[in-house]
């Protein structure tokens, strides 16, 4: 598939506030609606790093393919989850197994721009 890696300016984010609405109070919520995020994906081998950068607060998080891995969403929810990435075709996706039903994401590249989806019990937003 073609390369994730690179520094990616959000150009928009649908649904933002019902995906985290299945995670944090309304407080953090209105900080992080206002963000303009800034992904930073780098690959070193076969170990991803992912960076979520903003002026409020970052998330870093990094992990091998297919291989589950401990995530603690520390500034986020601040939950302890078991995470796993795969390719699905053109698709990197992350099942995020704890707590939250239905909880992961997947992004991919379309022409230059990245696509994120982010899933949590039945709410998605969509970040490109
Ligand atoms: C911020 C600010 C504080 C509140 C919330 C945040 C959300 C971060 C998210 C990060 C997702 C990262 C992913 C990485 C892999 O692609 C911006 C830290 C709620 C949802 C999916």
């Amino acid at each position: 598939p073609t390369s994730l890696c690179g520094t990616w300016d959000m150009i928009s984010n649908v649904n933002f506030d019902g995906y985290m609405s299945a995670l944090i109070s309304t407080y953090l919520r209105k900080i992080a609606l206002r963000l303009k995020l800034k992904k930073v994906i780098e690959r070193q081998g076969d170990q991803y790093i992912i960076k979520t950068l903003s002026t409020f607060r970052n998330y870093a998080i990094s992990f091998k393919i297919g291989q589950e891995f401990e995530e603690f969403t520390k500034g986020l929810d601040n939950r302890h989850i078991k995470s796993t990435v795969t390719w699905q075709g053109n698709k990197q996706k992350c099942e995020q197994i704890g707590e939250k039903k239905n909880r992961g994401w997947a992004h991919w590249v379309e022409g230059d721009k990245l696509h994120l989806e982010l899933y949590c019990d039945g709410e998605v937003c969509k970040q490109v």
